[in-house]
């Protein structure tokens, strides 16, 4: 973190503008930590401009107009009329180009420096300059431990939507929360920030509970597979009644992210997104990959998953992935045997080494 601080200071003083940038369809993470930073490369240089392009979201969209008057903000168009050899950019909250919304013109950028909390990847963007913490739970967090450590006073709008970061990707203190966390929370709220303008951040819409909890609540079926001790569980939600309803991913994701706090092994909400392309999403608890299970048609980590597949036919769809269900918890149960009965081999050949030693002692005592 200090280097990152001394890497900051020094070529943000010398660069001839200051560019920075979130990824694609900001969320409270990615735009709290772009402010955060552009506030303290304000500090530091007289040319800084905030990037926020691709803005789907309306309540982020409006927050950013709220901030024009503090700083310039651009799009990607401005960023390469700008833009000349001695220009920085930071990235915070990304490193992969597809996510940047000027991924077509970053390779003519001499200077970048990485800021995020996602692990990389082989579309991360080329720079030796790379400040990757994936201990910490948000880009938020590590911008606020950095505005700590520069002692700049920021205003407090700035401080509630780097804990509007925080609270996102942590889901309300949920995960990922280390005592670093709390630390810069405590900082937040020290600065100005006020819990209850970020919750209202993220009062939800009704009409969206409702679409998210219809599918929950009326079309979820349950798939129970024998296992030594529990039966594993598998959750599969599809609007059986009106197939064709267009679903965001966000509300697909919410619609497993729900089913999680029940007693299901894996959670699986499949949905079309357009008139032709249907997304599945994942989630899984510590006996079940969902990586793994989606990986012939997506990807994510052990816990989250998503894919994404041309078709018009959604129930097909879901019997293709209940069959990748179906071969991935054989798979898992396999392995799992295989290494009880590997144990079982070394407890044995333990125990009869134990004896052995027993014998030498009682032919000593003779
Ligand atoms: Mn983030």
């Amino acid at each position: 973190m200090i280097e990152l601080r001394l890497v900051l200071r020094k070529e943000c003083k010398k660069a001839s503008k200051v560019f920075i940038i979130g990824h694609n369809d900001p969320d409270f993470d990615a735009l709290g930590s772009v402010l955060g930073l552009g506030y303290i490369a304000q500090q530091l240089n007289d040319n800084v401009y905030l990037i926020i392009d691709k803005v789907k979201d309306n309540g982020i969209k409006n927050i950013r107009d709220s901030f024009k008057d503090q700083f310039q903000i651009i799009n990607a168009c401005q960023f390469n009329k700008l833009r000349d050899d001695d220009s920085l950019v930071i990235m915070s909250d990304v490193n992969k180009r597809e996510l940047l919304a000027i991924d077509k013109n970053i390779d003519k950028v001499n200077n970048i420096i990485i800021v995020d909390h996602h692990a990389l990847g082989p579309t991360t963007v080329k720079t030796d300059k790379v400040f990757i913490d994936t201990t910490a739970s948000s880009a938020s967090e590590i911008v606020t431990r950095l505005l700590t450590g520069f002692k700049f006073a920021y205003p407090s709008e700035i401080a509630n939507l780097l804990m509007a970061g925080i609270v996102l990707d942590t889901a309300r203190y949920s995960r990922n929360v280390t005592s670093k966390t709390h630390d810069v929370a405590e900082k937040l709220y020290k600065m100005g920030a006020d819990g209850s303008y970020v919750n209202s951040l993220f009062l939800e819409k009704f009409d969206i509970y409702k679409k998210v909890h219809n599918l929950i609540v009326n079309e979820t079926i349950i798939k129970k597979y024998k296992d030594e001790l529990l039966p594993i569980q598998v959750s599969f939600s599809l609007n059986r009644s009106k197939p064709t309803t267009i679903y965001k991913r966000e509300e697909l994701a919410k619609v497993v992210d729900n089913m999680m706090q029940f007693e299901f092994d894996a959670a699986i909400a499949i949905g079309f997104i357009s008139k032709d392309s249907i997304y599945i999403s994942i989630r899984s608890k510590e006996n079940i990959n969902a990586a793994e299970v989606i990986s012939g048609i997506g990807g994510g980590d052990s816990r989250r998953a998503a894919a994404l597949v041309k078709s018009n036919n959604i129930l097909e769809i879901e019997k293709q992935v209940m069959r990748i269900v179906d071969e991935a918890i054989m798979r898992m149960k396999k392995e799992k045997k295989a290494l009880q009965e590997e144990t079982l081999i070394l407890e044995l050949d333990a125990s009869s080494k134990e004896k052995d030693a027993n014998k030498v002692k009682v032919l000593k005592n003779v």
